[in-house]
């Protein structure tokens, strides 16, 4: 590819362009109907850094890892180990992304946690939030990402206003905790409009994300997971409207077809994926920000349970990196002129063209100048690895009577 003004915006545009690996993405896990187990399946955080660390080293550009408290540290209260997990992921090549707090498990938790019913139940999860903020000052990461399963499955069961409330009340206390026990880190508010609760989750949208924020403070930033929306739902305009308010933390890649299906991006509607960055590319465009300046993190959450998890993961960040370049396409100032004059198939026309654009080329020009595989995927696949891996943990497994774990249950 000729090396034009686009172009050579488009390459380093990747180079501040990072997506982080969820552990549990390398996990076993399925759905409430069962598990399909895979040889190959990370059991502990070691094997799930190692897994992570492969990826890295094929992208160049998966640099750290998400976690989650309960099953990533078995003792959330302990902060003892930090150093050898730090340590841990440095010998992988990785270092420690998201810390993921676990408020569903817990059979306290019945009702909800932070919104709980339960005076009880609400402590327990302030205090495991508490100690989820000082393992991740600990470890070095530089956000916590909320996600709760807290809601109701049928109307009347509690008070809708009251549970917000709490919730409020809560986020405002752990966010300004944070701002001293763990300087500099974000607070991430997922949302989603359902599941596990059926009637009402207690977080259903961007809107009650961005409430929260709002009263929590400037480290408090919505994380919007792509596979949380009601069908048909505008992501980008999403993501357009907490840019300009200066809300908008990171994402949860996934693709869904009807719910929170955890299929890999791109795999439904990856012109989706491209107008999501084309957004993020034109706020940065419009406020003088270099192309990462938004200080969005890039996070996938994709829990594979038929894909190859390895396999999975870089076919995720290609398609993201892919995505990611064609956005950086976009002619603007050709935009901007169509979108002026009312012109409105000369400006989808514009948009048509970047996301048409073969960056086959570019991606491997980028990747041959920082180490990455030239095709990961192609790479991955001839190598070997998840074959080796699978016969090398199957036996690991064997010796230690079969046990599994370390992600979705
Ligand atoms: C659940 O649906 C959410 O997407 C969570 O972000 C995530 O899967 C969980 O927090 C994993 O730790
Ligand atoms: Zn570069
Ligand atoms: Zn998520
Ligand atoms: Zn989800």
């Amino acid at each position: 590819m000729p090396s034009t003004p686009a172009h050579d915006r488009a390459l380093s545009a990747l180079d501040r362009f990072r997506v982080e690996l969820p552990s549990w993405g390398f996990a076993d896990t399925g759905t409430r109907f069962g598990k399909f187990f895979q040889d190959a399946a990370a059991s502990n955080l070691e094997e799930k850094l190692h897994d992570a660390g492969h990826v890295h080293q094929l992208t160049a550009a998966c640099p750290t890892v998400a976690v989650h408290v309960l099953w990533d540290f078995d003792d959330a209260s302990d902060t003892s180990s930090a150093e050898k997990t730090k340590k841990m992921a440095a010998d992988h090549g990785v270092s420690i992304g998201s810390v993921n707090p676990n408020l569903f498990q817990d059979q306290e938790y019945r009702h909800g946690s932070l919104c709980s019913p339960d005076a009880s139940a609400r402590e327990r999860a302030m205090t495991h939030c508490r100690e989820s903020i000082a393992l991740g000052a600990a470890v070095g990461s530089k956000s916590l990402a909320m996600w709760m399963a807290d809601g109701t499955n049928y109307p009347g069961q509690d008070s809708i206003r009251r549970r917000f409330g709490a919730l409020k009340e809560a986020y405002v206390q752990l966010a300004s905790h944070m701002r001293d026990a763990w300087p500099g880190a974000t607070f991430l508010a997922e949302y989603k409009p359902f599941e596990p609760a059926f009637y009402q989750t207690d977080i259903p949208d961007w809107g009650a994300s961005l409430l929260l924020c709002q009263a929590a403070g400037d480290n408090a930033k919505v994380l919007v997971d792509t596979g949380h929306h009601l069908p048909g739902c505008n992501i980008e305009q999403i993501v357009a409207l907490l840019l300009a308010e200066g809300r908008l933390g990171g994402f949860h890649f996934n693709d869904r077809k009807y719910a929170d299906d955890d299929l890999t991006l791109g795999s439904i509607d990856p012109y989706a994926v491209f107008r999501i960055f084309h957004e993020i590319a034109s706020f940065e465009h419009d406020t003088g920000l270099a192309p990462g300046g938004a200080g969005v993190d890039y996070m996938i959450d994709q829990s594979h349970n038929l894909k190859p998890k390895l396999e999975a993961m870089v076919q995720t960040v290609c398609e993201a990196q892919k995505q990611f370049a064609k956005a950086q396409l976009v002619d603007r100032a050709k935009l901007a002129e169509f979108q002026g004059a009312g012109d409105l198939v000369g400006a989808e026309t514009v948009l048509k063209e970047a996301y048409e654009a073969d960056v086959s080329g570019l991606l491997a020009e980028w990747r041959r100048a920082h180490g990455a595989a030239e095709d990961p995927l192609a790479t991955l696949r001839s190598s070997g690895v998840i074959e080796q891996l699978g016969k090398e943990r199957a036996a690991a497994r064997e010796a230690a009577g079969g046990q599994r774990g370390g992600g979705y249950a």
